[in-house]
This record gives C-alpha cells, structure tokens and sequence, in this order.
C-alpha cells in the first residue's frame, strides 16, 4: 500500500465556503499543497482582492466566487460555475460560519436566526448542491467544521451551539443518508483557535494584562495555549483522502484535549 499516495489529493476540486482567510484558508493551503485545485467563495470584494493576493503569495491558483452560502440561488450558480472551470467537486469544506455572542434572553430572534442560517442551513444548502456531481463521480468527501460548542455549552452563544450541535447530527445525517455512494461526511471540531472570529476573546486589558477568557482557556487546555489555523491542516488532509474512506460520521476533534480535560485547578 502506498501510504503517500493515500493521503494525496492531487487533482481533486475542492470547495472550501468562507476561506478568504481564517480556518478556511488555511484548509485550502493544505488542500492545494496535497495536489487539490482549490475554489473558495466569500462575499466582499475586499476580502476576495486580498484573498487572491495571500494565495497567489503562497503560489496558490485559488478560484475565488462571490457567493452568500445562505442564498440558495447564489450557492447553485457558484456549484455550476466551478463544476464548469474546474470540474465536478469532490470535496466540499462546510467552513463559511458566524457567532454572535449576547445573553441569550438579551438576543433578537433575528440574530438567533441568522447564526442558524449561516452556520447550519448554509452547509444544509451547499452540500445539497454539491451531493448529486459527488453521486455521479462515485465518491465524494464532506467535511463540516463543527465546534466545542457541537458539544459544550457556555454563556452567550446559545445560537452558535445550537447551529454547531445541529451541524453535527447533519453530518450524522449525510453519512447514513449518503454512503451508500462512497460519500464520506464528517466533522472537524477546532477547539479554540486564533483567528478574527475568536479575537475578542484575545484582546489584552487596558492595564496590558491578558484577556480573561484567554486565561481560561489555556488553563481548559492540556495543551496549554491556543490552537492555530495550522493545527487543523492536516486533520482536514486526513478527512479529505483516501487514508479515510472508511471514517463516516465522525466529528475529529482538534482542541488540544479540552473534551477530555476537568481544567488546571486556579
Ligand atoms: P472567521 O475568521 O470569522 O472567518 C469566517 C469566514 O466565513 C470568513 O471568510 C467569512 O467571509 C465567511 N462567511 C461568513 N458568513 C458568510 C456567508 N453568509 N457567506 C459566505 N461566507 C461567509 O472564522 P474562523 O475562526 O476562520 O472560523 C471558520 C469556521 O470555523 C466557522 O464555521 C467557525 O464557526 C468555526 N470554528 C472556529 C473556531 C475558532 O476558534 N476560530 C473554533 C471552532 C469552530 P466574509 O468575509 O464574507 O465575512
Ligand atoms: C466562543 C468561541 C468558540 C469558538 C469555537 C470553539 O465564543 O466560545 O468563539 O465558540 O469559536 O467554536 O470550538
């Protein structure tokens, strides 16, 4: 068996959603080092100019669309277009996501509403689209980037734990719905990783001190630092492959062992 070879994914055409920068981006810089031909989609002109900027830095030829996953119409025109460009899309990254993080008795049901409709009916939609090119070409790889949150709860993020644990059981649901067509659904659950999503959480004190909540983590964390957007490169390499084409509806978590660990006494 050749072991390299079942890790490669080269020529494969990969849909990362929301990789302008972040998790997303580093996914598909994993992806493309393997062999992928990358596509990814956001929704701002900015992000996209500099997006294409950091990988053509890294030698990346990233097709980029604009695209909100949470429009239907949006998401099957990006779907054609790629399939199109680039060809039938064998491995869809469900990464595009939010967090709004308000009491949850202080929160608008828009907001609620929101958060659930990026963070779980976005990859219901995207993997929608993407599933029947995958039933066609006889295999296909899904990947949704689940949470702590798919399986902890804490204060203020009530939308964003109920998007991530819906998100988990979807990919439970892709799985046995779909794996009869040698598609394989699974999670990645990052436990805290720095990125501009988790940056409040980060930010020093005005007397210069560490942000609280950076202090808890680390101290939740038997790794004992935070994660980085490289942490999760190879995990979504694995989920992509071959090496696991018998792996379906698992959710891998990345998270430093914080699912497994009571937290450093204070
Ligand atoms: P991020 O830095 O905030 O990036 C989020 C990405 O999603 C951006 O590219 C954003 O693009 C895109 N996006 C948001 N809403 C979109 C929409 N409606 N349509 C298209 N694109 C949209 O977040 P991140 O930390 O990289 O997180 C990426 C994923 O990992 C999310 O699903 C998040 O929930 C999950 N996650 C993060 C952590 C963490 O600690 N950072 C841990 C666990 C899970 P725009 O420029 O268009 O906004
Ligand atoms: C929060 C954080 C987390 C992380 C991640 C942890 O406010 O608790 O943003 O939700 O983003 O989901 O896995």
């Amino acid at each position: 068996m050749d072991m390299m070879k079942q890790f490669s994914l080269e020529g494969k055409v990969a849909l990362i959603t929301g990789a302008a920068y972040g998790i997303g981006f580093a996914i598909a810089e994993a992806y493309a080092a393997c062999g992928a031909k990358i596509a990814f989609n956001c929704r701002g002109e900015k992000h996209m100019e500099e997006a294409l900027k950091a990988y053509a830095e890294k030698g990346i030829d990233a097709h980029g669309y604009y695209c909100d996953v949470t429009n239907e119409e949006d998401v099957v025109k990006m779907v054609a277009d790629i399939e199109k460009e680039l060809g039938t899309i064998d491995i869809l990254v469900n990464n595009a996501g939010i967090i709004k993080r308000i009491p949850m008795i202080e929160m608008e049901a828009k907001d609620f509403r929101q958060v659930i409709d990026i963070d779980l009916t976005a990859p219901f939609i995207v993997s929608k689209a993407v599933i029947p090119g995958m039933i066609k070409k006889g295999h296909g790889k899904i990947i949704n980037i689940c949470s702590m949150m798919s399986e902890l709860g804490r204060e203020t993020v009530s939308a964003y734990a109920a998007a991530k644990g819906g998100l988990k059981m979807l990919t439970r649901n892709i799985c046995s719905e779909y794996g009869e067509y040698n598609i394989q659904c699974n999670g990645i659950g990052p436990g805290y990783i720095a990125t501009p999503q988790t940056a409040p959480l980060r930010e020093r004190q005005p007397d210069g001190s560490r942000h609280p909540f950076d202090q808890f983590i680390v101290a939740k964390t038997p790794a004992a630092r935070w994660g980085t957007t490289d942490d999760l490169m190879g995990p979504a390499v694995f989920l992509a492959s071959d090496a696991s084409n018998f792996v379906n509806g698992h959710v891998l978590y990345v998270d430093g062992g914080i699912l497994a660990y009571i937290g450093k006494q204070p």
